[in-house]
């Protein structure tokens, strides 16, 4: 904790929802919906406007679609979140040289390293001028932003603020803000920890400022105990560690004791494949290789590794490798220990777009038609991908099906345009990249 208010947590809106809704004029103040259009089938992101229809991320998007069927569905456009992603980076570091991104929509700064005056009425100056200038550069995002003497009083500001606004936590000001809290807004605090806590009867911050460092650590370990403690009274020594983009994502559990009954072993793994494969589409990226750790009751340790033709960020195509991976492995009297992890990123799909085995939702039936079609040379049309037609000029999938693609020509530029159908393999019609921006960063690695 810092003697003064001097790290800062930046946080877009309703992230991926809102490009869409910039770059897609008819969809403006509308529910509009990013999800796994194809077998991962869960919400990526859902617009202020959808989530009213209690649509979340994480949600199956066959159960968004009962909750608000008249929605928009979108695949989502990794190459234009990724695009507004480093405009947004790049203004984050003209303010400081300690920018720690912890995904393409979230970033700490760390002002003191920026040399910035931290005083009150220039902190407030310099948040008013870094939302618009970001509103400004990313042709109309917005982005909460909270203010505090640590990474814990900065992020939970940002979440205070949301959506749009900031939040200035004073120094001094910790413990007021804090006590009142539930233990989960606690970052890091997530529902297992949380029920733990429970159980000891903490509910509140203010609880586990009361309850002894012992009984924290004989629950939860001696070093996340410890650490609850402090964060409890707002001490956070974390720095902004900017560091390089992760090369790997790995999650394990031990067991209390070990386990040996398959349903539970897969119920694990498939946590599992869900955790590594949301942290993976946060940062944007896709895996190559898959890797299942297995330890045994006597400590003998496998890892088996699968790399694959292309690659994934699909929670269901890790579990089914991983589960593949443990029948090649004799666990003997049982596991203490089971982790999956990822490594080899890529930023894009590759063949992987095309592998399917389940989900029953339309949009993955129309999804593997269109998989299959792609031996016979035409095009995968999904919706709220960019196109470009060569009479009718710019514009977006609306849907696809019995060869009739569906297509909407606007672009941010247009305001509202018109839709017309035309035959999928219409050969004037092309996929296009994302329209090019006025503060676009050059990517280092294309
Ligand atoms: N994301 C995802 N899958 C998740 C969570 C997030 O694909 N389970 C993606 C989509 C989001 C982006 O990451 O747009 C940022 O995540 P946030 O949790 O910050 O969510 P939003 O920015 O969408 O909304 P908020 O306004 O609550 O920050
Ligand atoms: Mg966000």
């Amino acid at each position: 904790m810092r003697s003064e208010a001097s790290v800062l947590h930046l946080d877009m809106d309703a992230f991926y929802a809102s490009v869409e809704q910039r770059d897609k004029p008819s969809l403006r103040g509308k529910p509009v919906v990013v999800g796994g259009i194809g077998g991962r089938g869960v919400v990526a992101t859902a617009s202020y406007e959808a989530r009213k229809f209690k649509i979340h991320s994480a949600q199956p998007v066959a159960e968004a679609r009962r909750l608000a069927p008249h929605a928009a569905y979108l695949a989502g456009r990794r190459a234009a979140y990724r695009q507004s992603s480093k405009i947004v980076m790049a203004l984050l570091s003209e303010l400081s040289p300690k920018v720690e991104s912890l995904s393409l929509d979230e970033a700490f700064v760390d002002l003191r390293a920026g040399g910035l005056n931290t005083s009150p009425a220039e902190l407030e100056k310099l948040v008013i001028w870094l939302r618009a200038e970001l509103k400004e550069r990313t042709e109309g995002l917005t982005a909460s932003v909270g203010v505090g003497t640590s990474k814990l009083m900065a992020k939970l500001g940002s979440e205070a603020a949301k959506p749009n606004g900031y939040q200035i936590y004073a120094p001094g000001s910790e413990l007021d803000v804090i006590s009142p809290m539930s233990v989960q807004a606690i970052p890091g605090v997530g529902p297992a920890t949380t029920a733990r806590l429970n159980r000891l009867g903490i509910y509140l911050v203010s609880d586990l400022q009361q309850a002894s460092v012992k009984e924290l650590s004989r629950e939860l370990g001696e070093v996340a105990g410890n650490n609850l403690h402090k964060l409890a009274f707002g001490q956070d020594e974390r720095p902004v560690a900017p560091g390089g983009e992760a090369k790997s994502i790995s999650t394990e559990n031990t067991f209390e004791s070990d386990v040996k009954d398959d349903g539970q072993l897969k119920a694990v793994l498939k946590s599992d494949a869900d955790a590594v494969a949301a942290r993976l589409v946060k940062n944007g990226l896709f895996a190559k290789t898959i890797t299942l750790k297995a330890r045994l009751g006597d400590f003998t340790t496998y890892t088996r590794s699968r790399t694959i033709e292309g690659a994934t960020d699909r929670a269901d195509r890790i579990y089914s490798i991983v589960r593949e991976l443990l029948t090649g492995i004799d666990i003997g009297e049982g596991l203490r220990l089971i982790g999956v992890g990822l490594s080899n990123f890529t930023q894009s799909a590759q063949e992987e777009l095309f592998y399917s085995d389940n989900n029953d939702s339309n949009l993955v039936k129309q999804y593997v038609e269109f998989g299959n079609q792609r031996g016979s040379g035409r095009v995968v049309w999904r919706p709220g991908n960019d196109i470009i037609h060569d009479d009718y000029g710019r514009g977006w999938v609306w849907g696809c099906g019995k060869g009739i693609v569906t297509l909407r020509f606007e672009t941010r530029l247009t305001g509202v345009g018109p839709v017309r159908s035309l035959p999928d393999d219409d050969p004037k019609l092309h996929s296009a990249d994302p329209l090019p921006m006025v503060w676009d960063v050059e990517e280092e690695d294309a």
